[in-house]
């Protein structure tokens, strides 16, 4: 088959200090993803497939802080140390950094509302470079990584949840769970490491 869209890339959803143990908002275990990505990284680079790291890019001031009306303490401030990827994480040097979360008055869960430090739109790369199915893992599951899955889905692309490279908030005991199993009910696939297959695109 070959079509518009029939190719595969690697998605690193906010890999960031500020969500790994130490951080403002950390995950538990959030830093186990690191080493794992780093094979995918790998996998994908060497398949010569697009790989996209998304960071969560706030103002100072955001609806999104709890000093502002929002849920959460401050984080991934843009240009702190809590904002910068975890240290252990090994980008392919080719890989494209998508920010997003910089408007003052949205969350931007979702990396398909970021942008590449050209103000190209996530989306708008994807479809330029002819992707069809996009892999994901990071954090937090039951946030950010699940509205970029569904916001993938609604706009036609295909996902893959790398179960293995993920990691979830869980304000709620559960939430990672339920947000799994939402990604899958709209249509996300899994896969880890020993069923991973970026070459082959199925649909
Ligand atoms: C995220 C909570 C607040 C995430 C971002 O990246 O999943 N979660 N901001
Ligand atoms: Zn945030």
């Amino acid at each position: 088959m070959v079509d518009h869209g029939a190719k595969s890339a690697l998605l690193i959803v906010d890999v960031q200090n500020d969500f790994c143990p130490g951080g403002m908002l950390a995950v538990a275990e959030g830093d186990r993803v690191v080493p794992v990505l780093n094979i995918y990284g790998e996998l994908f680079s060497s398949e010569g497939l697009p790989v996209f790291a998304s960071r969560d890019w706030h103002p100072t001031e955001t609806t999104h802080f709890k000093a502002y009306g929002g849920i959460w303490p401050v984080h991934c401030v843009r240009g702190s140390k809590g904002a910068e990827f975890h240290p252990l994480l090994k980008l392919p040097r080719e890989a494209i950094v998508i920010s997003k979360g910089m408007d003052p008055a949205r969350d931007d869960y979702s990396a398909f509302d970021g942008v590449d430090d050209t103000g190209l739109p996530l989306p708008e790369l994807l479809r330029r470079l002819g992707v069809g199915r996009i892999f994901m893992g990071g954090l937090a599951t039951d946030y950010c990584v699940k509205e970029t899955a569904l916001a993938a889905l609604r706009q036609g692309f295909a996902v893959t949840v790398l179960e293995d490279a993920v990691r979830g908030v869980d304000l709620q005991p559960g939430d990672s769970e339920r947000a799994m199993a939402e990604m899958q009910a709209a249509g996300a696939e899994t896969a880890n490491l020993s069923t991973v297959d970026p070459s082959g695109y199925r649909t």
